[in-house]
C-alpha cells in the first residue's frame, strides 16, 4: 500500500513539474513572438517611410504599431476626400483610442505647424453631440478628453473634430474649415 502511495505521489510530482515546464515554455514562446512582432513592425515602418507620398505628407515617428501623416497643405476640409487620401497611404483619418495616443499626435503636429487646426476622423455629422470616427464608425471614446468647454458646437455649426494648434487640444470645428488633416497608418505584424 505504501509503495502504491509513493508511486501516486511521484506521479503527482511529475505532473506538476511537467506543468511548470510547459508554462515556462509557453512564456518563452510568447516572449519570442512579441520580439518577432516588434521587429516586423519596425521593418514595416522602414518600408512605409520609403513608400509614403512625401510631397503631400509629413510623417511621424513610430508609435506602438502605427505611424501618423499630416497633410502638408492647409486647405478646405472634406471628410471623405481626406479619408480617401489617407486610404491611398494604407491608413485612415486618425481615430484616437486614449489620451496617450492624443498626446503623441499632438506632439507630432506641434513640430509641424502651418495650420490653425489639424482635423482627425471624429465627427457628429449624423447625430449632433454623438461623435464617431469616420472610417470605422466607432464612437470617440469618453476617455479621450477635449479642451475645456469643447465640443461646443459653436454657432450650431461644428460637426468635425481636430486639434486646435494654439490651445494644444481637441476641439469641434466646422467641417469646411481650412485645416491640415492627420492620417493614422497601422503597421500590425
Ligand atoms: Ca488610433
Ligand atoms: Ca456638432
Ligand atoms: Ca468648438
Amino acid at each position: 500500500m505504501d509503495n502504491l502511495c509513493h508511486k501516486v505521489d511521484d506521479l503527482i510530482n511529475a505532473t506538476e513539474t511537467n506543468y511548470k515546464v510547459q508554462q515556462s515554455v509557453d512564456h518563452k514562446i510568447d516572449e519570442l513572438e512579441d520580439k518577432i512582432c516588434k521587429a516586423l513592425i519596425f521593418e514595416k515602418f522602414q518600408v512605409a517611410k520609403l513608400m509614403i507620398d512625401v510631397v503631400n505628407f509629413d510623417m511621424s515617428d513610430l508609435y506602438h504599431d502605427r505611424m501618423y501623416l499630416s497633410s502638408k497643405k492647409a486647405e478646405v476640409f472634406d471628410l471623405k476626400k481626406a479619408n480617401d487620401a489617407c486610404i491611398s497611404q494604407d491608413g485612415y483619418l486618425v481615430e484616437l483610442e486614449d489620451n496617450s495616443e492624443r498626446d503623441f499626435v499632438l506632439s507630432f503636429i506641434e513640430k509641424i505647424g502651418g495650420a490653425t487646426d489639424f482635423a482627425i476622423g471624429g465627427n457628429d455629422v449624423a447625430e449632433e453631440g454623438k461623435f464617431v470616427y469616420y472610417h470605422s464608425g466607432e464612437p470617440v471614446p469618453q476617455k479621450v478628453t477635449w479642451l475645456p468647454g469643447e465640443p461646443n458646437d459653436s454657432l450650431q455649426n461644428e460637426d468635425c473634430m481636430g486639434f486646435w494648434y494654439a490651445k494644444k487640444g481637441l476641439n469641434d470645428i466646422r467641417c469646411d474649415r481650412v485645416v491640415k488633416y492627420v492620417c493614422e497608418i497601422p503597421l500590425t505584424c
